[in-house]
């Protein structure tokens, strides 16, 4: 077992994760392409439905996302992300026991959750929008530092890497002493080696393997791969086939010293993290 060199206290706002364990993420989309029908309190309440089910399977942070990185995915204007995005961590906040998330790029976003209970600002641009780390700092939530190169439209245009885990371990201690430089302390901070954004297949499979690589950088490791083409492309099968081979990476990203794993399938993941943690803990 990789064990960690970091604090085990993440401040998340007004929660506190204990990073000396392994924990799972619920993803809840509340993109309009999952909640087509049935306007917006239809939404709301589907979306605080899928939120409890997910917290009552184990998950012990959801990640709110509002904004689809889908390449080819439209663009969304701050009002409506906000207006899909605030209203459901208020009401994940005023019921559940849980440390929400926000998968955002936008200062506006960042902002309003903040004051409605997000504990976790997941950006996957790392806060390089303008005036995102500013208003990252204005919060006491934690930040996850996420590798992307370019933006989610044009990030598969042909990536190239020379030494792919030095690459993305660079860029991310060059975004954390971003954040450092505008207050955010490191004991804030997470990292994530962004599987599936500017990666081909080969440099997701060789990222994952040498995942304890980034181990370097003293952070708390947060790792996504969920139903994702690196279980599409090495099985072969589509979105709707892929949980076996997501946890079969699940297991093997907590071996490698992951303490968040970012699932859609958090009763099966749970399970897998569970029987990990039960023979860590034998003599
Ligand atoms: C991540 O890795 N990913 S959104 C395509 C899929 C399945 C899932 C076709 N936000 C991450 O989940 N935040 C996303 O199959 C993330 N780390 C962090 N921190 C993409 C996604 C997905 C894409």
């Amino acid at each position: 077992m990789t064990s960690a060199l970091y604090s085990t206290r993440l401040p998340c706002g007004n929660r506190v994760l204990d990073l000396s364990r392994t924990h799972v993420m619920g993803i809840l989309n509340v993109t309009p392409d999952s909640f087509s029908d049935g306007g917006r309190f239809k939404g709301l309440d589907r979306a605080l439905a899928h939120a409890r089910a997910m917290v009552d399977a184990g998950a012990t942070l959801i990640d709110v996302g509002g904004e689809s990185t889908r390449p080819g995915a439209s663009a969304v204007s701050v009002q409506e992300e906000l207006d899909r995005v605030c209203p459901v961590v208020e009401a994940i906040a005023g019921e559940l026991d849980v440390v929400i998330s926000v998968d955002t790029s936008t200062p506006e976003v960042i902002t309003e959750s903040a004051a409605r209970g997000m504990g976790l600002i997941n950006d996957v641009r790392s806060l390089r929008r303008p005036g995102a780390l500013e208003a990252a700092a204005g919060t006491y939530a934690a930040v996850c530092l996420m590798h992307m190169l370019g933006e989610p439209g044009d990030m598969q245009d042909n990536p190239h890497y020379t030494d792919l885990v030095g690459e993305v371990s660079d860029f991310l201690a060059g975004r954390m002493l971003a954040c450092q430089n505008v207050g955010i302390d490191t004991s804030r901070i997470i990292l994530d080696p962004g599987f599936g954004f500017a990666k081909t297949h080969a440099h997701n499979l060789s990222l994952f393997k040498h995942l304890e690589g980034l181990h370097v950088l003293g952070r708390p490791l947060l790792v996504g791969v969920s139903r994702k083409s690196i279980v599409g492309q090495a099985l072969g099968k589509p979105v709707t086939e892929r949980l076996f081979g997501s946890l079969a990476l699940a297991g093997l990203a907590m071996a490698k010293g992951a303490r968040i794993l970012r699932v859609h399938d958090v009763a099966e993941t749970v399970d897998v993290v569970r029987m990990i943690a039960a023979v860590d803990a034998a003599e």
